[in-house]
């Protein structure tokens, strides 16, 4: 990075926010992609943008206490950061996980900011959660963890304000519980969360969308690039919402996707996972991945998540969470001849790992294109909440579709406008910010 005035405004944030190592991280990538935007716009530079949009415009912090079934009090800490919100409401998921803290929510809060403005839709970047754990939880102890969460977060959120939804440990459960309260609190049915159920007020399609969408965009890179999935090994990682349904895309792509993993170890099965049997472990029985295993014999369990990057192929879709990949798993990715690495997961990858990827000329899907196919139908359901209407499955389908097509083109056409051509990641960012500072710079100094 050489702009002065980019190395004085991370230096500031590196300072100010040092307990923050994923929130440095990623201002830093994004700033790095920004350096020749920079110099080039000067008019931004005056108007205070760079300063402006690595402060969130409201952090919220607050006690979420709840009862468990022994009669016990229990105090989880809560989250919501509402980032920027130059061109909409607030918008971004809820992370339910232990290891949740501010420096997390920031990240997540700052990456939503340009994923939601690549989507074109109109929404501005937010992120919540709380370190509490659901894993092990019974459903009332979720049902009155969520009714307290719910109970401080409906001071701040509104459908024309802030619209919260699923991440990693918030899944239709959660959201189903805090919708109820919501609605009980303000006495008002309103699109004030997505990834509702279908029955009251959610989009068909949004289960899949991020996984789906995360296809989507990769066949468009993959196709830019002369080659398809059809006939590819993939190893994807994670068995959650977003794992789940890029499984069930890309295979229906005509690739063979061959490892799922959860945080204690990864399954490799050379017939092509059976997404059937996944199913029903994680997104019924809430099993662990290992059982998968008991039911196939030919399917081997390897302890330890990070391992299921030296299982060889040609391309990796992480899908389970932040640095998941180091440059030891870039390294041996790349030694094992894959070629393509798409991010369905938030910023899966350690800046030492993009390196890699850059280095041995890999076809590379930042995560805040790659996987705004969520946050994209999240929007839709907004609109349809807004018009009181529902679209078909095929119609919701069809307009995620068109978006990943879209954002694969921006990320494209700002890369190569910046001299940049191949590099999605500069691409992705420059296009996701300048609409944000654009809008930023004409509502003048807010
Ligand atoms: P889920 O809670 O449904 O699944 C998360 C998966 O990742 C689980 O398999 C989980 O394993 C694994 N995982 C979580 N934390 C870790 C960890 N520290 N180490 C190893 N594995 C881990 O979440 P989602 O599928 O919704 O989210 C996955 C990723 O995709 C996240 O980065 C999320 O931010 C991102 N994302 C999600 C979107 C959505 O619409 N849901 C949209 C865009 C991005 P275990 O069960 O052992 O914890
Ligand atoms: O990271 C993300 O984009 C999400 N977790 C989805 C957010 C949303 O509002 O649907």
């Amino acid at each position: 990075m050489k702009n002065q005035h980019l190395i004085e405004v991370l230096e500031s944030v590196k300072k100010r926010d040092s307990d923050q190592p994923e929130f440095i991280q990623a201002v830093t990538e994004v700033f790095e992609s920004l350096d020749p935007v920079a110099d080039a716009r000067p008019d931004l530079i005056e108007a205070g943008v760079f300063e402006r949009i690595v402060e969130p415009e409201r952090q919220i912090i607050f006690r979420v206490p709840w009862v468990d079934d022994n009669g016990k009090v229990q105090v989880n800490r809560g989250f919501r950061v509402q980032f920027n919100s130059a061109i909409g409401p607030y918008k971004g998921g809820l992370r339910l996980h232990p290891s949740v803290y501010l420096g997390i929510i920031k990240f997540l809060g700052f990456e939503q900011i340009f994923k939601n403005s690549l989507t074109t839709l109109p929404m501005g970047g937010g992120k919540g959660g709380s370190d509490f754990d659901p894993k092990g939880k019974s459903d009332a102890e979720v049902m009155r963890f969520c009714q307290s969460f719910m109970t401080e977060l409906s001071k701040h959120i509104g459908p024309d304000t802030d619209v919260p939804a699923g991440d990693i440990g918030t899944g239709a459960r959660e959201v189903a519980y805090m919708f109820g309260q919501y609605k009980r609190l303000r006495n008002e049915f309103s699109g004030v969360l997505t990834g509702k159920g279908l029955t009251f007020g959610g989009s068909l399609a949004r289960t899949e969308a991020t996984g789906y969408g995360l296809c989507y965009f990769c066949n468009e890179m993959l196709k830019a690039n002369g080659k398809s999935f059809e006939g590819q090994t993939v190893c994807i990682s994670g068995s959650g919402n977003v794992a789940i349904y890029a499984v069930e895309k890309a295979t229906a792509l005509g690739a063979k996707v061959i490892t799922m993993s959860d945080s204690n170890g990864y399954i490799v099965d050379k017939n092509g996972i059976d997404l059937d049997c996944v199913k029903q472990l994680k997104e019924v029985e809430r099993k662990r991945i290992k059982e998968y295993v008991s039911t196939h014999p030919d399917a081997e369990y390897h302890e330890g998540c990070a391992g299921v990057w030296s299982t060889p192929c040609d391309i990796a879709l992480p899908c389970a969470t932040q640095n998941e990949i180091d440059e030891a798993s870039a390294k041996a990715l790349a030694a094992n001849g894959c070629y393509c690495v798409c991010e369905g997961a938030n910023m899966p990858s350690t800046p030492e790992a993009i390196e890699v990827y850059f280095a041995n000329n890999m076809l590379y899907g930042p995560a805040k294109a790659a996987n705004a196919g969520g946050v994209a139908v999240s929007g839709l359901e907004m609109s349809q909440n807004s018009m009181r209407y529902g679209w078909t499955f095929e119609e919701v389908d069809g307009r995620l579709q068109t978006i990943m097509k879209d954002i694969f083109a921006s990320c494209d056409s700002a890369a190569k406008e910046f001299g940049l051509e191949g590099n999605y990641m500069a691409g992705a960012n420059i296009a996701g910010f300048l609409k944000v500072a654009e809008a930023m710079k004409a509502q003048g100094c807010v």
